[in-house]
């Protein structure tokens, strides 16, 4: 765990120009045919300082050792994923999202533009936080993809997928400041069949997913506050393939659709007609597939998961434009149900409030919860189960106050009819001057 890899080592790997279209399978130094021999990983550090020690009398047999190697560094992570992104890609050079240039006529100049790529204030520092943070997400996900199964707890499901994130960026989130730091983006969003969003199990929850469920699983991971937001679905009943297959369809071609100064309306026309030219047949009845028409993408700032802009998903008359510099989590979901969502049972999801008022909480359990959300959380979303893991408990009343008070903002899950299934795939997409990058893309989705 603590062992150093040499610099030399790794940059032998040609991984700093990893390009284009990430794959977590190609993208990663895993995937450049080195083979390591396991045997290194027992004779380690700890294990020479007992053979000494334990054995005495005159009888004793010299414990034969091999010369001693270094425990080398891993170069390719393990399952379940433990190993550090930047160990896997030193130098602070991360792979990059899947870029494009503008293409339209009005702003083709910004692709050859020097001054515009002077202009570019999504470069350097942030373009890596933002770049590991995504290989993080795509790390996570391939785990999740693999390993999740029906017969598991959703508590389960959540908790393997957060302990990887926190594991892979460095920061377990424990000490106070940490999850600050880099960590969580928000929680982990399990959202079942008509449940379409803003799902995680909160403590006592034995909910099992179950074979012919639909679970869209949404999480975010952030490094220094610049947090990726990126969700595919599940199935394991391959029934519901158009369903899937019309919502990613819909996502990437509101990506494609992207770009300076497109309107917010035109891309929610886009993604609507490209999701509803498709319908599922479930038990004989053929259902049409519709975009869920109060769900949104949004833009992301800076420990802040939702911006002041929205993107529809249906056509709309908004003309707020993109702009060089925005950070968008482009969003959609189908539905065989209204396709619309509403607020429907316990609240797991909360965040402060940016803009929280200055109120005098008369409640103590208020005040002293409030001081541990924002030393640990500030406005990154959280979830009860984050509470609980940094020993609070009896918490509920406070929270509950800090809510009704309006500095935390509850997002309760949003659900479709009862007996619908709704589909989501998300992607965060930063609007650089010169180019597009679709920072979360991956081989998968
Ligand atoms: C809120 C709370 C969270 C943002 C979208 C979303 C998951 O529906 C403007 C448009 C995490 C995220 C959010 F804990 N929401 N993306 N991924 N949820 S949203 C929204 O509240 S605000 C959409
Ligand atoms: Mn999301
Ligand atoms: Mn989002």
């Amino acid at each position: 765990m603590a062992a150093q890899t040499p610099a030399d080592e790794l940059s032998k790997l040609s991984v700093a120009d990893t390009n284009g279209t990430n794959g977590t399978k190609t993208a990663t130094p895993a995937a450049n045919g080195q083979k390591h021999d396991s045997d290194d990983d027992d004779d380690d550090e700890a294990a020479e300082g007992t053979a000494a020690t334990t054995e005495t009398g005159a009888a004793k047999k010299k414990k034969k050792r091999k010369p001693k190697k270094k425990k080398k560094a891993p170069t390719e992570q393990s399952d379940p994923p433990r190993v550090l992104i930047s160990q896997l890609f030193p130098n602070n050079t991360y792979p990059k999202g899947e870029e494009s240039d503008y293409i339209d006529d009005a702003n083709r100049y910004r692709t050859t533009d020097e001054e515009k790529r002077h202009l570019d204030n999504l470069n350097s520092d942030f373009l890596s936080d933002y770049r590991q943070a995504a290989e993080t997400h795509r790390q996570v996900r391939q785990w999740a993809q693999k390993t999740i199964k029906p017969g598991q707890t959703l508590t389960e499901i959540a908790n393997g997928i957060e302990d990887s994130v926190r594991a892979l960026v460095g920061h377990s989130g424990l000490e106070e400041g940490d999850a600050i730091v880099a960590g969580m983006g928000f929680p982990t969003g399990l959202s079942i069949n008509h449940c379409a969003a803003h799902y995680t199990p909160n403590a006592g929850n034995k909910m099992v997913l179950q074979q012919d469920d639909v679970m869209k699983v949404d999480f975010g991971v952030h490094v220094k506050g610049r947090i990726v937001d990126s969700a595919f679905t599940m199935a394991f009943n391959p029934r519901y393939d158009p369903l899937l297959e019309a919502v990613k369809a819909a996502t990437n071609a509101g990506i494609k659709e992207a770009g300076i100064d497109v309107r917010m309306g035109d891309i929610g026309g886009v993604i609507q007609e490209v999701m509803e030219s498709y319908e599922i047949e479930l038990n004989g009845q053929t259902y049409p597939i519709k975009s869920i028409r109060n769900l949104n993408g949004h833009t992301i700032l800076p420990y802040s998961i939702h911006g002041t802009k929205s993107v529809p998903i249906v056509k709309t008359n908004d003309t707020t434009k993109m702009e060089e510099g925005d950070v968008f989590a482009i969003e959609t979901f189908g539905s065989t149900g209204k396709g619309v969502v509403h607020e429907d049972g316990e609240v797991s999801h909360y965040a402060k409030n940016s803009d929280a008022p200055k109120v005098d909480l008369r409640l103590t359990s208020a005040k002293s919860l409030l001081k541990v959300i924002n030393k640990n959380f500030g406005t990154l979303p959280f979830c009860r189960r984050y509470l609980d893991r940094l020993g609070q408990d009896k918490y509920l009343l406070g929270l509950n106050n800090l809510v009704s008070n309006g500095i935390v903002e509850a997002y309760p899950p949003l659900v479709d009819v009862k007996g619908s299934y709704t589909a989501q795939y998300e992607h965060t997409i930063l609007i650089r001057p010169n180019k597009k990058e679709v920072i979360s893309r991956g081989e998968d989705y």
